[in-house]
C-alpha cells in the first residue's frame, strides 16, 4: 500500500525528468504501479481510511510520482457521492483542445508540492485524450471543467512541468479576465 513517503517531492530531479514510453504487454511491477496508485487514490478520498493512513487527497498521481520514469497515470474521479470512476492512461496525448480556457480558482493542488502556491494556471476547458490501457488497447477520453484539468496536470508531470512552471512569478493573476474560473 502506497503511503505519503512513496511519493517524491518538487525537490526531487526525477519529476523534471520527461518520461519514456511503455511497451506492451505491461509488466508485472507496471501492473502493480498501477494497482497501487488506484488505491492511493481512491483510499485519499475516503475520510476515514485518509485520517488513518495520514493521506494527502489526490484525484491524480503520475507514475513519476512514485519514482517511475514511465509514461502512465491515474485518475480517481468522483463523479457523483460516494461513486467512483478510474482512468488509467498510458502513453496519453492530447488530440483535440477546446479553445476555451479555465482555472482553478482556489489554485491547483500537487501531491508532491507541499505548500500553497498562489496564481491562476490556464488549462483547455475540454480535451479529447488518446491513449493505451492496460491491455494495450487504443482508448479516446473526452473531459471537461475539473477532470480536463487533472488530465492535463497529470500530462504535464510526463514532461517533467509542474503546476507552479505556469504561474507568472511577477503576476500570478495573469489574463485572469482571459479565462473562466472554475
Ligand atoms: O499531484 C497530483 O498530480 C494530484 C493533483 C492533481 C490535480 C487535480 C485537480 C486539479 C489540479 C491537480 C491532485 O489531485 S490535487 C487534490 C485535488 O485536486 C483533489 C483531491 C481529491 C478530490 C478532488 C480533488
Ligand atoms: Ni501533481
Amino acid at each position: 500500500m502506497l503511503k505519503m513517503k512513496d511519493i517524491i517531492d518538487e525537490k526531487d530531479k526525477r519529476l523534471r525528468q520527461v518520461s519514456k514510453e511503455v511497451t506492451f504487454p505491461l509488466s508485472k511491477e507496471d501492473k502493480q504501479n498501477i494497482h497501487d496508485m488506484i488505491e492511493y487514490l481512491h483510499n485519499s478520498q475516503i475520510d476515514e481510511i485518509a485520517k488513518k493512513y495520514d493521506l494527502r487527497p489526490g484525484m491524480g498521481l503520475s507514475a513519476v510520482q512514485i519514482g517511475v520514469l514511465k509514461r502512465y497515470y491515474v485518475v480517481e474521479y468522483e463523479y457523483e457521492e460516494g461513486k467512483f470512476e478510474t482512468y488509467v492512461l498510458i502513453n496519453p496525448k492530447i488530440i483535440s483542445n477546446s479553445v476555451e480556457q479555465i482555472y482553478v480558482d482556489e489554485g491547483e493542488g500537487c501531491l508532491s508540492v507541499n505548500r500553497y502556491v498562489e496564481g491562476i494556471v490556464p488549462r483547455y476547458a475540454r480535451v479529447t485524450m488518446e491513449a493505451y490501457d492496460e491491455e494495450g488497447r487504443k482508448i479516446h477520453i473526452r473531459a471537461r471543467e475539473d477532470l480536463a484539468i487533472v488530465f492535463q496536470h497529470e500530462l504535464d508531470h510526463l514532461n517533467g512541468i509542474l503546476f507552479i512552471d505556469h504561474i507568472d512569478k511577477k503576476d500570478p493573476y495573469k489574463n485572469k479576465d482571459k479565462m473562466r474560473a472554475i
